[in-house]
């Protein structure tokens, strides 16, 4: 089992012995760091710190060192913001602290996105995807749009806050074949069901479209909602929509 002595980083091995409480978690975010190597860390560390500009810098020579995109997103931005997302819900940062680590990600991601979105190959499919109604989160539904288009699918991206009549007209306009929602809060979560509902009731329920995500949501959830199809990341999200289409009749959702 790693130590927190294994993670080389000091704000970091700091932050977990001071912030982090939980044994479960202390072990998860302890497993995570020790096996980043220092640059990663270094930029998990500038993300926590919210300082864009570190992580701007930090992103662009990684990525010209040869470190994967993926790798930077997942054991430089993603594993930095794990932790901004414990000290946030026990108090110990706020809205202010969060935002200026969330814009510190974008920085990041601003460098990953076009090596990820990078495809060349003829779509395989169209999605259209979207934050739903009051919700706000958009770096994983971000994170998901860049692995769906350097998976080779276009996608229509409708932002945050999406409410169902968006959706159906967006669905109206595009025809996509795959319809991607994602949801961050609890209190949130439950417009997945209701847009669903409200395509039901605009009869334009394509029973096997319909795919969803976000922190909170489970594959019971989702299940419950009556998606389709759930993923608990964004390479889990990538893997769904292909098999979708692979399932799907041609229809549109
Ligand atoms: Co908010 N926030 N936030 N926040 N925020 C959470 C979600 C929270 C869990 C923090 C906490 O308490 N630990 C908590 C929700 C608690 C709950 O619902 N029970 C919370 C809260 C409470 C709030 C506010 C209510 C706070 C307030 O105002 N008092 C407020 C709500 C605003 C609103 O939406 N109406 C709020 C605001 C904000 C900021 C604006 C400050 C900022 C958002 C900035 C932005 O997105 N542009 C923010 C942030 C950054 C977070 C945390 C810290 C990080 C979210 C994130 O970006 N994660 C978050 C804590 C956490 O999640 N650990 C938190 C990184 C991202 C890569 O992961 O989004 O899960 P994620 O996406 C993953 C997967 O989920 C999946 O793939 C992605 C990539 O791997 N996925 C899909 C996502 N969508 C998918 C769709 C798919 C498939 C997979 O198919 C279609």
């Amino acid at each position: 089992m790693a130590e927190l002595t294994d993670i080389k980083n000091e704000l970091i091995r700091a932050e977990i012995d001071e912030y982090v409480g939980r044994p479960d978690e202390r072990e998860r975010l302890i497993a995570m760091f020790a096996s980043a190597g220092p640059q990663m860390q270094a930029i998990s560390a500038a993300l926590i710190d919210g300082d864009h500009a570190t992580v701007d810098g930090l992103t662009r020579e990684a990525l010209a060192a040869g470190t994967t995109a993926l790798e930077v997103m997942d054991d430089g931005l993603i594993a930095g913001m794990a932790l901004v997302g414990i000290k946030f819900r026990d108090g110990v940062i706020f809205v202010p602290e969060v935002l200026a680590c969330a814009r510190a990600m974008k920085a990041g991601m601003a460098h990953i996105e076009p090596i990820l979105s990078a495809s060349g190959a003829k779509p395989l499919g169209k999605v259209v995807m979207g934050t739903v109604k009051g919700d706000l989160h958009d770096i994983g539904k971000n994170l998901c749009i860049m692995m769906l288009r350097g998976s080779g699918f276009d996608v229509i991206d409708l932002g945050v806050d999406t409410s169902p009549d968006t959706f159906i007209e967006a669905v109206e306009e595009h025809a996509p074949d795959l319809l991607g929602m994602s949801a961050l809060l609890t209190t949130t979560m439950p417009n997945i069901g209701r847009t669903i509902e409200a395509f039901l009731e605009a009869g334009l329920r394509d029973p096997d479209k319909i795919m969803v995500g976000g922190a909170p949501v489970t594959q019971a959830f989702a299940d419950d909602m009556g998606a389709d199809g759930y993923g608990k990341d964004a390479m889990a999200c990538v893997a769904l929509a292909k098999s979708l289409i692979a399932e799907g009749t041609g229809a549109r959702v």
